[in-house]
């Protein structure tokens, strides 16, 4: 089936294709896989609080492995058993050497995923404020899970046994690690207090509860972050339309352009054409405003995420058409006759150029589309939840 964003796409009508998913009912999203990551230090509890997840016993084969060592050494997932089209994923402690030190590798590590539960035990630390600032960077959101509740509060009542109350503890530990995230620059955070022991105790249930309601949301905002690479089949019809309609209405340009006339002419031309693409991708002026209004951002924001073959580029484009005028002028003036040899040359050199000037002009619209199109809904993926 067509959705109705992707008819916008192929017609280049992008702001209505935005429109169209950021009309759609939030159930229109329930099949968006959600791929979370569960990450954190070393031995923070990271596959213990997924075997709490799952309802699964340390010491059951298709739980994660756990242990007091560094147990976890690839990243594995585990289907959620309740929530459809979520995948937990188990992944070795941050500053171990499977995590990758390189922070680009990081990144591309981190990368494939929708959302991050940042699992922490104990204090908050700068293995965590790290793992925030990637995953704030990527435009993306986690919940804060701070494990091992049980051992928080048995060495407050050890050191305090007369002046101990729990949910004073708990609220203190709450408002600890929500200032930590919030000093990091995030708003709103959403911090989880937990026993992977016990998984009907203090934040667990809430947890569960929260990303139940959260899903849709998710998932819609997983939708609209990849939204651009889910309108890349679109846009290779389109290129291969554009290319289509090139080869039949505008054969005569290209054959103009071809032509071994003087340089400025070429220009012009392709300047002509670049101009004709933009417009058949909705690309100009007046589509990337509406775009920029509909997404409550500036015409300016959006065009500088463009970088397709820009005019600079077409005049070095142009310039191994001086070798055929070169050759032209030279045979001309030593043999005093018309340069067969230097028109050939000039008009097969000037063909060949334009047909990978063409070729690059469209591909170039197509890319910048999909730039366009992440920059117009970068917003959406980096809002709080
Ligand atoms: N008391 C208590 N111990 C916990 C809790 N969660 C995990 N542990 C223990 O902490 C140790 C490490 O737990 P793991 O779940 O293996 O930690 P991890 O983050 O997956 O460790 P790596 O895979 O090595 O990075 C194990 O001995 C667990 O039994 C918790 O909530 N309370
Ligand atoms: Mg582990």
């Amino acid at each position: 089936m067509v959705e109705d964003f992707e008819v916008a796409i192929f017609q280049g009508q992008l702001a209505d294709a935005v429109s169209h998913v950021l009309a759609k009912p939030l159930h229109f999203f329930n099949s968006t896989p959600l791929n979370i990551a569960v990450v954190g230090e070393p031995g923070s509890g990271k596959s213990s609080f997924i075997n709490a997840m799952l309802g699964l016993h340390a010491d059951d084969p298709r739980a994660a492995a756990t242990g007091i060592q560094m147990t976890t050494l690839q990243v594995k997932d585990y289907p959620h058993p309740t929530l459809p089209q979520v995948i937990l994923w188990d992944h070795p402690g941050k500053g171990t050497p499977t995590f990758g030190e390189d922070k680009s590798e990081k990144k591309a590590d981190l990368n494939q995923f929708d959302f991050f539960f940042i699992v922490g035990s104990q204090r908050f630390r700068s293995t965590h404020s790290d793992l925030v600032h990637e995953i704030q960077d990527m435009a993306k959101n986690f919940y804060f899970v701070r494990t091992k509740a049980d051992l928080d509060l048995s060495a407050a009542k050890r050191q305090q046994p007369s002046d101990y109350n729990e949910e004073k503890v708990l609220l203190h530990i709450q408002e600890d690690s929500k200032e930590c995230l919030v000093r990091e620059g995030v708003r709103d955070p959403h911090v989880f207090i937990v026993s992977n022991w016990e998984a009907n105790r203090f934040d667990f249930p809430l947890l569960q509860e929260t990303l139940k309601n959260d899903l849709l949301r998710l998932k819609r905002q997983v939708f609209l972050h990849r939204f651009p690479s889910i309108c890349l089949p679109i846009l290779e019809k389109k290129k291969a339309s554009v290319k289509e309609k090139i080869w039949t209405s505008r054969l005569c340009l290209l054959v103009t352009l071809g032509s071994p006339v003087p340089f400025l002419l070429p220009m012009f031309l392709f300047s002509k054409f670049r101009s004709w693409c933009f417009l058949d991708f909705g690309l100009n002026d007046r589509s990337l405003a509406a775009l920029a209004q509909r997404v409550g951002k500036t015409s300016t924001a959006l065009k500088a995420a463009m970088q397709s073959l820009g005019m600079f580029s077409a005049i070095l484009w142009v310039l191994p058409d001086l070798v055929g005028l070169s050759v032209m002028a030279y045979e001309y003036h030593r043999w005093e006759h018309f340069p067969i040899f230097g028109c050939l040359l000039s008009g097969g050199v000037s063909l060949l150029r334009t047909y990978f000037m063409l070729q690059k002009c469209i591909l170039g619209a197509a890319d910048d589309t999909q730039r366009v199109l992440s920059k117009a809904l970068e917003a959406e993926g980096g809002k709080s939840i």
